[in-house]
């Protein structure tokens, strides 16, 4: 355990005052503008903060120790990563990743979509060069982790984790006895877990393209960590979300659907009840399947949630900052990108100054991650 804690500490000890300024792609935008609209927070909710474990499910703390980390996470047990997976006409291995370009950037907004999100100010950050995995951690990258280290999730120990309830089946949903109460679209799902995204009569034997979801930020830790690599810091992935664009809302520029397209699996129709479909997808989708951004990345927003390094704070300093990460201490880490369960009216979360958190423990079926290494993998 003490191990453990000395690998986080180190993981989260990525800061630095050497900043480079590399040079940033100019992309040339239509003007294009949408009204924004700010919402207040009860009304923007996606339920994801009030997933906390403590409030609905009976847990056993101490099933969550991870045993002998050092032998799980050791270099041995990673001696060779790598394995091929083949979307559509790519093929490729686990480690494809994209240099992001140090240099400076505005985080935040001064026009907040949800002020309460703690999404201001916009202020200026430099950020030295990283790498950063193309696309959402997929199921078949986390199962050949867990055949190599045959690491446990959070979800698998607790015995449970939260599904969005228009998923399940009749099965599942009859055995259901608590929800969340200001999202009660939310229910913990005994047997949920990254196996069995709605529980145990479902499986991802046809989706191991899509994002692995059900994992805590300490799976998304252990696996970041497996692969040499670590997560993101908050600035890190808005820096990167923004794909070189300046104050634009989302990766690709400032209107939901340049020409009637879609660019993000989000949701369309009335949140909770109906999800039109119309960007092909209810669900997840196949990481990769909307346009990459200016940086070549897919799904920075949408499609699932992505876990970053940071702990949560709503209060942010003006001051120029170089690569900042976050607060010292908290007990919420920040996530970030908002997911296929995102509309405006509920969750204004899939741009990229947009924010939310959660407990280090929590797990569900919209939320995964994705890893970032400063050396060329
Ligand atoms: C993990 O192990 C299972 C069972 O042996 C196997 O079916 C699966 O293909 C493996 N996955 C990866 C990605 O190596
Ligand atoms: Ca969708
Ligand atoms: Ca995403």
């Amino acid at each position: 355990m003490l191990l453990y804690c000395a690998y986080l500490l180190f993981l989260l000890n990525i800061t630095d005052d050497v900043h480079c300024i590399g040079s940033k792609p100019e992309l040339s935008l239509e003007a294009e503008t949408e009204t924004v609209v700010p919402l207040a927070a009860e009304d923007s909710s996606c339920g994801c903060q009030n997933m906390k474990r403590d409030a609905v499910v009976d847990i056993k703390r101490e099933s969550s120790v991870i045993e002998n980390p050092a032998v799980k996470y050791s270099k041995t047990s990673n001696d060779n990563p790598t394995d091929t997976l083949t979307i559509g006409q790519v093929s490729y291995t686990r480690s494809q990743m994209l240099l992001i370009p140090g240099g400076e950037f505005l985080m935040g907004t001064d026009d907040p979509g949800i002020p309460p999100d703690g999404e201001s100010p916009k202020r200026k950050v430099h950020l030295k060069p990283f790498y950063m995995d193309v696309h959402e951690v997929s199921n078949h990258q986390f199962q050949s982790f867990i055949n190599a280290t045959g690491h446990i999730t959070e979800a698998e120990r607790f015995g449970d984790s939260f599904v969005f309830e228009g998923l399940l089946s009749e099965e599942v949903k009859s055995q259901i006895t608590q929800a969340v109460a200001a999202a009660p679209w939310w229910v913990p799902v005994r047997g949920a877990d990254w196996r069995h995204p709605e529980g145990p009569d479902s499986s991802i034997s046809d989706r191991l393209d899509h994002p692995v979801l059900h994992v805590s930020w300490d799976d998304a830790v252990a696996y970041c960590t497996w692969a040499h690599k670590r997560l993101p810091t908050e600035a890190e992935w808005e820096y990167a979300c923004r794909g070189g664009l300046q104050d634009r809302l989302y990766p690709w520029g400032n209107k939901l659907n340049p020409k009637g397209q879609h660019y993000a699996n989000l949701w369309q129709g009335e949140f909770p009840t109906h999800n039109s479909g119309e960007d092909g997808y209810t669900k997840t989708s196949p990481v990769m399947s909307f346009p990459a951004n200016g940086y070549g990345l897919y799904d920075m927003v949408g499609n699932a949630w992505e876990w970053t390094a940071d702990w949560w704070t709503v209060h942010h300093t003006t001051e120029e900052q170089h690569n900042p990460a976050g607060p010292l201490s908290g007990t919420d880490r920040v996530k970030k990108g908002g997911s296929y369960m995102c509309h405006k009216s509920y969750c204004y979360r899939y741009r990229c100054a947009a924010r939310s958190q959660n407990t280090p423990d929590s797990s569900a079926s919209n939320l995964g991650f994705r890893c970032v290494s400063q050396e060329q993998p």
